[in-house]
């Protein structure tokens, strides 16, 4: 099916991953612990009781990753920085050796001719700063705003973007409203305060890195979706309105139109955050990119028990309802509701059960689900939206959070005891697609 679509001859074509689920050496070279490292050592955190300490082993791997990247003709690479690499503390001294491991990497992709795409923050903040208090304390923002800047002196030329955040949702709501990730703390009230410290800190950073000689596009990455009433009852219909203010309008107004939604603040009554004078001006400041990632629609029903999705396609193996058409309908939503920059889709694909049988991975679930996304991507940016890429996630299976390594999203099987990786199907048809694509882009 893809095979008629025809992506713009700048379209960037990539995959990504994130620092804590692959880069292991949790302890080397004068890393400082994170959040993550000390969630998963409490019990029952991680569903397999597994950790990030060895992960993928990325960080003694990373030069045969690239040449990975490199074998499957993929010209761009998402990853992070684990910000107590480099500052082990997340204030005060910089970590040299840290910095060294990120410009080895960033060699090893120059010299491939891949442009490196890194998010400064994907959810490993240091433990030093958790133990000040974490995102509730807003301190936190500025010291996250000295990070920015130090990377972006360092590294902001040879990176071509920056993103402050990976999915800010999910720090404040999976951080701190339901206990589900580090650093594992169930208030609501919490969550909503963290989250305008979130915003805040993107805010900071934005500012300080534009002050700096940097020629990497700036901006920041959240997860969203459309939320879809069960039935046209005026009780479904509220609950949609109000899971869309919340998730995706509660992140997208301050950045984009310098107030929150007044529908999700008055639903947050007296846990409506504490913002003070000039939070949201420093909040609202233009962006070079907006990441966008998608993974599945919500589904509101405010039935007792609820009316389930009718899930046309299937579920994931996360239990996630397969659903592109979703991304159509955020992407034409979001073009209408905001003055957008380039939208850049930072992260899609699916985590199935896959194994190894005689050296392959037969995974078409996952082709089929990027196919048809792709589809969906196209029938937007026909209609208008400017989408200027596409990252898989993920390149390689790695640590799913609290999922532990049960969850495999990986275009490559790691086999965790030996450290093998094994292309999958997806990844040898990813290669030829993006082939095909780079082909048409260069005789057209
Ligand atoms: O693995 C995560 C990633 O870290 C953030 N976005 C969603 C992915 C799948 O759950």
């Amino acid at each position: 099916m893809t095979e008629s679509l025809n992506f713009p001859a700048r379209f960037t074509w990539g995959v990504a991953t994130s620092a804590f689920q692959i880069e292991g050496a949790a302890a080397a070279d004068g890393k400082g612990p994170s959040i993550w490292d000390t969630f998963c050592r409490q019990p029952g955190a991680i569903l397999d009781a597994s950790n990030g300490d060895i992960a993928c082993d990325h960080y003694h791997r990373f030069e045969e990753d690239v040449a990975l990247i490199a074998s499957l003709g993929v010209p761009a690479y998402r990853f992070s920085m684990a910000w107590s690499r480099v500052q082990p503390l997340g204030h005060g001294a910089w970590n040299e050796a840290g910095f060294a491991f990120y410009a080895r990497l960033l060699d090893a992709l120059e010299a491939r001719g891949i442009a490196a795409h890194l998010t400064l923050y994907h959810w490993d903040l240091p433990q030093g700063l958790q133990d000040q208090g974490g995102w509730l304390n807003r301190d936190t923002a500025y010291r996250f705003a000295d990070y920015a800047a130090e990377v972006a002196r360092r590294f902001g030329k040879r990176l071509a973007t920056i993103a402050t955040h990976n999915e800010p949702w999910c720090t404040a709501n999976l951080g701190y409203g339901n206990a589900q990730f580090a650093p594992g703390v169930a208030d609501a009230g919490a969550a909503i305060q963290v989250s305008h410290h979130l915003l805040l800190s993107h805010g900071l950073a934005m500012t300080a890195m534009r002050q700096l000689d940097v020629t990497a596009k700036l901006g920041i990455v959240l997860n969203q979706w459309t939320a879809d009433a069960a039935t046209d009852s005026p009780a479904d219909l509220a609950l949609a309105e109000l899971e869309y203010a919340r998730s995706v309008q509660w992140f997208m107004d301050p950045i984009f139109k310098g107030h929150y939604p007044a529908l999700a603040l008055a639903a947050h009554g007296a846990a409506a955050p504490r913002v003070e004078a000039g939070d949201l001006a420093t909040i609202c400041q233009r962006l070079d990119f907006l990441g966008v990632n998608y993974y599945f629609r919500a589904w509101c029903s405010a039935a007792t028990p609820p009316v389930p999705a009718p899930a046309a396609l299937g579920h994931t193996d996360m239990g996630w309802e397969i659903y592109p058409r979703g991304l159509t309908e955020l992407l034409l939503k979001l073009r209408a509701e905001y003055a957008l920059p380039p939208i850049y889709i930072t992260e899609n694909g699916m985590a199935s059960a896959d194994s190894v049988h005689d050296g392959a991975v037969d995974d078409g679930a996952r082709i089929e689900f990027v196919a048809t996304h792709l589809a969906a991507l196209m029938a937007a940016m026909d209609q208008g939206v400017d989408v200027a890429g596409y990252f898989l996630w993920s390149l390689l299976d790695n640590f799913e959070w609290n999922s532990g390594y049960a969850k495999r999203f990986g275009i490559v099987h790691v086999d965790y005891d030996t450290q093998q990786r094994t292309p999958k199907a997806s990844a040898r048809w990813y290669r030829d697609l993006v082939a095909r694509q780079r082909a048409v882009t260069v005789t057209t």
